[in-house]
């Protein structure tokens, strides 16, 4: 059996709506990794169809917790961002990227800023521009069309999209640096929805999809982004892992889709945690 492999999650914690770290740390940890937090900031809940939540900005932290963890001798498989809260937060991550970069060591960056055409209302449009620096520095990103919109400095356009439009978008965001992009809310017709991959060091494209459920459910960025990380340190390729993360994300939203759960309390990822580990391999 190969080591544990290890994560560290930076991404806020929202006490309620299920997202970022209470959403990342569990389906990890499911997965057999080791995961190690760093919380940018606590919310009462997340900033997304709430109003009156709290925000503990922890920014003065980070960098003396990354200083800690290098005194500890501690290496990682994986860095894992997500929402980031300022400028100043973008610099300390990256530096922590730089900090912690490793041969072999795989540095996934989901440019939490934006979806349905519409930048989350706590960002200046300038964000975009310091997300990019950020995402430059990644192995892997993984934005929906609007943050790639966004990335790519170009106007967002509404769906279903063009194979060409959608190939131009990767490889766009591949120019920004990473060597893989995964772009999700893809689809090219009303009744699918997934997410389309390219690897730039092979050229290759993928693209999986499920079918189209309607409505708009919070929280389901984090659930497929830590979902295809675990399966990437489980050494899936890069399109079985989309392929695991989309069916895992999918489920998890026809299950709250179900349950008439009020669309901003997140998805229920947590019954699909045994299927998940079945994916996998593990279970
Ligand atoms: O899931 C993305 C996310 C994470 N954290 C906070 C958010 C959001 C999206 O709105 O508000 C605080």
């Amino acid at each position: 059996m190969s080591h544990q492999k290890r994560v560290a999650a930076i991404h806020d914690i929202s006490g309620f709506g299920r997202c970022s770290l209470t959403v990342a740390l569990p389906i990890l940890s499911a997965a057999g990794i080791e995961t190690a937090v760093m919380p940018t900031a606590v919310l009462s809940t997340h900033t997304g169809g709430f109003t009156g939540y709290t925000y503990r900005d922890l920014t003065e932290d980070l960098r003396p917790f990354a200083r800690h963890w290098k005194s500890l001798g501690l290496k990682f498989d994986a860095l894992y961002s997500g929402f980031l809260g300022s400028f100043e937060q973008l610099d300390i991550v990256g530096e922590l990227f730089d900090d912690f970069k490793e041969q072999g060591n795989l540095i996934m960056v989901d440019p939490v800023m934006a979806d349905n055409g519409e930048l989350y209302k706590i960002f200046s449009p300038e964000f975009a521009g310091g997300m990019r620096k950020l995402c430059a520095k990644a192995d892997i990103i993984i934005p929906n069309i609007t943050e790639a919109s966004l990335l790519v400095d170009e106007p967002y356009q509404p769906g279903p999209y063009t194979e060409s439009y959608i190939e131009r978008l990767l490889k766009k965001l591949g120019d920004i640096g990473p060597r893989q992009v995964v772009l999700t809310g893809t689809y090219f017709n009303e009744k699918e929805l997934g997410a389309a991959a390219y690897d730039r060091e092979t050229g290759n494209i993928s693209c999986l999809f499920a079918d189209r459920i309607e409505g708009y459910y919070h929280g389901t960025g984090d659930v497929f982004g830590s979902a295809l990380l675990a399966a990437l340190l489980n050494d899936f390729g890069l399109p079985q892992a989309v392929e695991i993360a989309v069916d895992y994300t999918t489920a998890s939203i026809r299950r709250t889709l179900n349950a008439k759960t009020d669309i901003r309390f997140g998805v229920d990822f947590e019954n699909g945690i045994p299927q998940l580990v079945k994916a996998l391999k593990l279970g």
